[in-house]
């Protein structure tokens, strides 16, 4: 299977384990990589560096877009990003105007439609905020089917590193970009999308000996082990978080590629309003659907759209699956 992977890689360490194992998985074939959300040259060089360490063949990485397609949002990075990885990484933590103005951005959706053109992947592995995916679809881009880490369904189910509180607050990547994940559900019926919410990827985690692992096995395993230290050490210190974890949101949204066994299937309809909040459209029966609550206010003109979404997952499943395909 051909696969492009669209990536904030950098912030939490998950993109880059999603990376590494798209990289080791033999039944998956990378095709490209585009980066999106704040500043693209430190996510790009921790591509590169990754790639270098995995020895990938060369494969093409487009420089996408810094600034959500959204009012009032910005391109965010936290200060960690790049530490444990590069020498000396000094990321620009806001970006609120695209590098080059409206004539830069046209240049990199017109690079994101060349390079998905000539890879021709079978699938988008989307895994950052929506922006340059949302940026083709306003363009009158077709896509690729989508396999998209992001959204929260079930609202009163707590998931996120806030805990308890968290129950109602957006998904960050949805909520990064609202009017981009808009776009992309406006396709409607043009779209082949697989959504695995945070409701469901928040249950994942590798422990403390899952992390000892990977720092006994290559250099790649190495570097990831001492990105998944460094993203525990951002949360504890930075973020003030009381209970640092790495969970496995975009490991777990490559592995269903290969293992779709790893989670609980179901067909939705849903919109996102104007905060990147989620919302069920058809509730029928199902204890998920209906905890979420009555439909909120859907965008202009947009009824809903069809997707497939994950509703549970087997978590030791898949740190075992990630650790297997890395070799550790
Ligand atoms: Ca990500």
């Amino acid at each position: 299977m051909r696969i492009w992977i669209d990536t904030d890689i950098g912030t939490d360490v998950d993109d880059a384990l999603a990376l590494a194992y798209v990289l080791r998985q033999p039944d998956l074939e990378l095709v490209g990589i585009s980066t999106v959300f704040g500043d693209l040259s430190i996510r790009d060089a921790i591509v590169r560096r990754l790639l270098d360490l995995a020895g990938a063949p060369p494969v093409r990485v487009v420089t996408g877009l810094s600034v959500p397609l959204t009012d009032g949002r910005h391109g965010l990075l936290f200060g960690h990003e790049g530490r444990a990885v590069l020498d000396d990484p000094r990321p620009t933590l806001r970006i609120e105007t695209e590098p080059g103005g409206a004539a830069g951005a046209e240049a990199r959706v017109e690079a994101l439609v060349a390079g998905l053109d000539e890879a021709t992947p079978d699938l988008v592995v989307a895994i950052g905020p929506l922006t340059n995916l949302g940026a083709l679809a306003r363009a009158g881009v077709d896509l690729p089917p989508l396999t998209i880490m992001g959204g929260k369904f079930d609202h009163d189910r707590p998931s996120g590193p806030w805990g308890e509180a968290s129950g109602r607050r957006p998904e960050w990547n949805w909520y990064c970009d609202p009017v981009a994940v808009q776009h992309v559900l406006g396709l409607g019926e043009r779209l082949d999308a697989t959504v695995v919410p945070a409701e469901v990827t928040f249950r994942t985690g590798l422990d403390d000996p899952d992390v000892h692992r990977l720092a006994g096995g290559d250099r790649l395993n190495q570097t990831l082990a001492a990105l998944c230290r460094e993203w525990l050490r951002a949360q504890d210190q930075d973020f003030d978080l009381p209970d640092p974890r790495v969970a496995l949101h975009d490991p777990l949204t490559a592995a269903v590629l290969v293992r779709p066994e790893l989670c609980r299937w179901s067909d939705r309809t849903i919109t996102v309003d104007d905060r990147g909040r989620a919302t069920l459209l058809d509730p029928n029966d199902d204890p998920v659907a209906s905890a979420a609550g009555p439909a909120g206010p859907s965008p202009a003109g947009h009824r809903g759209t069809k997707i497939r979404a994950a509703v549970d997952v087997d978590p030791p499943a898949v740190s075992a699956e990630l650790l297997a395909v890395l070799g550790v």
